[in-house]
């Protein structure tokens, strides 16, 4: 009697923890319409909805469209980084020439419906020696944000989306903490330059895949590997950047409230591989806080722990952190799931699977669809970064055929409704990345992330069919709030 009791008894300790695991651990999925009848819960992608003055956008990094433009190429980290470092030996070369196509580039977002442009200035352009500051390319950008604004396109400026001039980066970049004031005082007289035209201001792009693609699996510039030392230490001052370039504009400037500042983090989550493992659940635990919880936790406590195992525990402490950000520019693409594995070095496998609602369905870089995540996403950044308002500043798909943009589009949107109308979070825009097809880092010109496709050959542009839903969502959007105030 007393066995079989004991027997009940663990049976029921099992069932509870599992259980447990699976609720605590397991990715969040919805059942799309595509999904199991008995657990159908027929989701209408048409029930949208977005606030009255919300910024519908595009997002783009000056390197990966603009070219040249008039001037001889430019040393940076990453012409020096080509074409050793990008698939199929390619080179960035002309991009898609938006330094000179700007103004039609301008009218494409008008035909879109937009009224919002995120750009990135081009540090390797402005400042190609350094302490002179080449004055026709500073012109350029004047000429471009007045077509801006002649096109009633609200800009947003990015300060460094991963790319900066060869001199800096022969001094180690952000390795280096005596850089730090370099970069700090090229953004403020940028900042100076051109606070009359601009007052939204992106601080650092995506700074965890700057480190990880840079220090870590050495796909982008400087190519090291496995560094967690440099990494830790490159993002610790990439973060402390942040914070002065925040705490000077907000002292320099001539309105300082009229200019909102944020960093633009990614997320991507990283969920178990079994959700009932406890070594895929402490492995993705480990690279959740290393990529994602970490910089959080740094804007709300102000003290930044990072922690790689086995090898180095970072500490940093900035205790104006939490007050550095009127806004948090949120990139969101898929989420990745994680399998410990002993025979790896390091001990885990980044793997894909089809989300268990329908067909598997994978972008072209490839990451699943996985609209879920974005909704997750923005509710964490709501519950770890309260009262900061979000902006999407980058979400898009790699859809070389073009056959997911229409689904993918659809269903991230309903996603990002859900998350401002049902978990209330203060979400005020969306830029999809990107407006035209550019160059993919490494992954080259073989990603077609363009809601218009480019012929890099005649440069001539065309909207893509899975684009015109963007198009349709932004004039019904409009429709709404027109008849709403007559
Ligand atoms: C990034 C960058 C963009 C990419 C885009 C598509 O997220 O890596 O911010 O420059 O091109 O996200 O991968």
């Amino acid at each position: 009697m007393l066995s079989l009791v004991i027997i009940l008894l663990i049976v029921t300790i099992v069932i509870i923890c599992r259980w447990y695991l699976s609720y605590v651990h397991s990715s969040l999925y919805w059942c799309w319409d595509n999904g199991n009848e008995e657990k159908r819960i027929f989701i209408d992608t048409d029930n949208i909805s977005f606030p009255e003055n919300f910024l519908w956008g595009t997002a783009a990094a000056s390197y990966q469209c603009e070219g040249p433009g008039d001037k001889v190429p430019v040393a940076s980290n990453w012409s020096q980084w080509e074409p050793a470092g990008i698939k199929h030996g390619q080179r960035c070369g002309m991009a898609v020439d938006h330094y000179h196509r700007y103004k039609e580039d301008t009218q494409l977002m008008r035909t879109l419906g937009c009224n919002a442009y995120r750009f990135s200035l081009a540090w390797d352009k402005i400042e190609p020696i350094e302490g002179q500051y080449d004055k026709d390319i500073l012109a350029h950008y004047h000429d471009e944000l007045k077509e801006l604004h002649r096109q009633s396109i609200i800009p947003m400026i990015t300060f460094h989306h991963f790319v900066h001039p060869l001199w800096f980066e022969q001094r180690s970049a952000f390795l280096n903490s005596s850089n730090i004031e370099t970069f700090v005082r090229f953004v403020i007289d940028m900042f100076r330059e051109f606070e009359d035209e601009c007052h939204m201001w992106c601080t650092i792009n995506e700074p965890e895949v700057y480190v990880s693609g840079g220090y870590f699996n050495g796909v982008f510039p400087p190519g090291h590997k496995s560094q967690a030392n440099e990494a830790s230490l490159v993002l610790q001052h990439l973060l402390q950047a942040h914070v002065e370039i925040y705490d000077n504009i907000k002292k320099i400037a001539r309105q300082p409230e009229q200019h909102s500042i944020g960093i633009v983090k990614d997320i991507f989550q990283f969920d178990p591989w079994n959700p009932l493992n406890p070594l895929d659940i402490y492995a993705s635990r480990i690279l959740d806080h290393g990529m994602n919880g970490c910089i959080l936790d740094f804007f709300r406590t102000g003290s930044l722990k990072w922690t790689m195992p086995g090898s180095i525990h970072r500490t940093y402490v900035n205790l104006r952190a939490p007050y550095t950000n009127d806004f948090i520019g949120l990139n969101y693409y898929s989420h990745f799931l994680i399998r410990f594995n002993l025979f790896k070095q390091p001990p885990f496998e980044i793997l894909h699977r089809q989300d268990d609602s329908g067909s598997s369905l994978m972008t072209d870089m490839p990451y699943a669809l996985y609209p879920e995540g974005l909704y997750r996403a923005c509710v964490r950044l709501k519950n770890e970064l309260p009262r900061i308002p979000i902006y999407i500043t980058e979400n898009g798909i790699a859809d070389r055929y073009d056959d997911r943009r229409h689904l993918f589009l659809r269903r991230y949107l309903y996603a990002l409704s859900r998350a401002i109308n049902e978990a209330h979070c203060d979400i005020r825009g969306y830029f999809y990345w990107s407006l035209i097809d550019n160059f993919e880092w490494a992954e080259g010109y073989h990603m077609k992330f363009g809601l218009y496709h480019v012929d890099l050959q005649t440069q001539e542009r065309t909207l893509r069919d899975g684009a015109k839903y963007f198009q349709y969502v932004i004039q019904k959007h409009r429709e709404k709030y027109e008849k709403k105030n007559l």
